[in-house]
């Protein structure tokens, strides 16, 4: 690819999977490129959700890039602070940080036919013209909050879980969370602890698996430091555990052992047989993400604290009507409502061939090709796609799979001599005909509930049907055949 006043790839979004895209693309030697980041700071997720207890419910050993291990991690399991910390010694140790380009968010993405090159253009009136975009703005980036009756009459503070409000706080005060997702069981304790009262709407339970967190010992660490191969051996030790989790994510019969240990931990922690009913799934484990919390069933226990599983009837003024009509009183309501994941894209303006719209090619719901080309839409790569992430792995690991097959595909172009990549539609169709089918079985869709993995249609739009090695061996080798290649003198005028 040949150097023009414009860089040649353009990444969206400076969190894990933004900045591997830009580490592997140096490493490659391709160096022109920017990183645009809306906001001041890097870390994607990380740096957005700054909840009161937030974390990351994968083992911190294994939530590192596999080039770049964390020997500083103070817990079994890294709280937020922690993560972002380790993103940007990741980004000065790299010297990312010449690269990215703060406060500059993508309003639109448009591509240039004749130039086989995007218009890329910000809210700050900014145009970038690269051959290659790479989308990493996140799969979970818009928060979501329900459209509740009554939700904008209400007087006192709201707010969701991703956009904490720290100039408020909930200390003394009357606090009503919406959700038990995976993000509630993380504040929720903390919340409890100095709310006068707090009410918990439950919708469904969620399965809870303990979790076996604590700081690791000074011994650990200095050994972790020191001994060769010794973090190595946890990360993998773990890794392997996660990867065999997921076959009963694909068998759900597999899934009775897991869904033991959950009831286990609610039969010790939940004394009170009408609570635990209400906390009790009626769905097989792992259909929903499963929690891992040990804290979180003894918050719902305290005295100021209640769950509530009577369906919200309406946001009123002063706090919230459940269906059987009584009446809480609150002075916060934190909604713990999840994001918008199938709608994906919904803000930005993405045009393709022909004038085809990100919305138009994805009708019938969100497809890609191994969860990061879409046909239709040359020399554009998108980071954690439609199903290429979804259950309880370790999305660093794939994060780093796709960037190592987007820079083999900006390889191959360079050798080809072409300016065109583009993922032939039959190939998507095919894959996809493939994804569907071995979901189909798996505990997402046919476990018994409903979940953010799935779309309106009731289509599993996120997970990855399978274990993270097998995605990683499909994404090793970019198959020629999979894509068309072509130079801008090549095509009929
Ligand atoms: O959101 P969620 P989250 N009325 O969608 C409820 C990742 N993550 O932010 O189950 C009442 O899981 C909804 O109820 P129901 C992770 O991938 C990772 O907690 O739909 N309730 C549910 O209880 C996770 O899966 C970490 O019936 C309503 C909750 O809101 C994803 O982010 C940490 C409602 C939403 O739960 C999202 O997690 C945190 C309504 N109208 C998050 N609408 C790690 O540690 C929704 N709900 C890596």
């Amino acid at each position: 690819m040949t150097a023009g006043t414009h860089p040649q790839v353009i990444i969206v979004g400076a969190g894990f999977a933004g900045l591997c895209t830009a580490i592997k693309l140096a490493e490659a030697g391709i160096e022109d490129f920017r990183i645009l980041e809306k906001a001041d700071e890097l870390g994607g997720t990380w740096r957005e959700n700054t909840y009161p207890g937030c974390g990351c419910d994968v083992p911190s050993l294994m939530y590192s890039y596999s080039f770049a291990p964390n020997p500083h991690w103070s817990r079994m399991y890294a709280r937020q602070p922690e993560i972002l910390d380790y993103l940007r010694r990741v980004v000065r140790r790299y010297d990312l940080g010449r690269y990215i380009e703060f406060g500059t968010e993508v309003t639109s993405y448009e591509f240039d036919e004749e130039a086989d090159r995007w218009w890329v253009r910000t809210a700050g009136g900014r145009t970038y013209h690269p051959r290659i975009v790479v989308a990493a703005p996140g799969p979970l980036h818009e928060p979501k909050i329900p459209e509740l009756p009554g939700r904008e009459r209400f007087r006192g503070t709201s707010f969701h879980s991703a956009e904490w409000d720290h100039s408020y706080d909930t200390a003394g005060k009357r606090v009503a969370v919406i959700g038990t997702g995976a993000s509630a069981v993380q504040f929720i304790p903390r919340l409890a602890r100095d709310a006068q009262r707090m009410s918990v709407f439950q919708r469904t339970p969620h399965w809870v698996l303990p979790k076996w967190d604590r700081r690791l010992t000074r011994t650990e660490r200095v050994a972790f430091r020191v001994v060769p191969g010794l973090r190595r051996l946890y990360r993998y030790a773990i890794y392997w555990i996660h990867e065999a989790l997921i076959l009963g994510f694909l068998h759900p019969r597999l899934m009775r052992r897991i869904e033991a240990i959950a009831r286990g931990q609610l039969r010790r922690q939940v004394a009170d047989p009408e609570l635990r009913r209400d906390l009790t799934p009626d769905y097989t484990i792992g259909c929903k993400r499963i929690l891992i919390s040990s804290d979180y069933y003894p918050a719902l226990q305290r005295e100021n604290v209640e769950l509530v599983t009577g369906g919200i009837a309406e946001i009123t003024p002063d706090g919230i009507r459940t269906r059987d009509g009584s009446e809480r009183e609150f002075d916060a309501i934190v909604y713990a409502t999840g994001f918008a994941v199938t709608d994906r894209f919904a803000a930005e303006r993405i045009v393709g061939k022909g004038g085809l719209t990100i919305q138009q090619a994805w009708r019938d719901g969100m497809e890609a090709f191994q969860g990061i080309a879409v046909a239709g839409f040359p020399n554009f790569f998108l980071m954690l796609g439609p199903n290429s992430g979804g259950g309880n792995q370790s999305i660093v690991f794939m994060i780093e799979a796709q960037a190592g097959y987007i820079v083999q595909c900006l390889r191959q172009m360079e050798q080809r001599d072409v300016t065109r990549i583009e993922v032939r539609p039959a190939v998507q169709r095919r894959f996809n005909q493939w994804v569907h089918g071995k979901l189909a079985g798996s505990v997402w869709n046919s476990g018994g509930c409903d979940s953010w993995y799935l779309d309106d249609t009731g289509a599993n739009r996120a997970a990855w049907p399978g274990s993270s090695v097998s995605y990683w061996r499909r994404m090793r080798q970019v198959n020629p055949e999979h894509f068309e290649w072509t130079a801008a003198a090549d095509r009929e005028p």
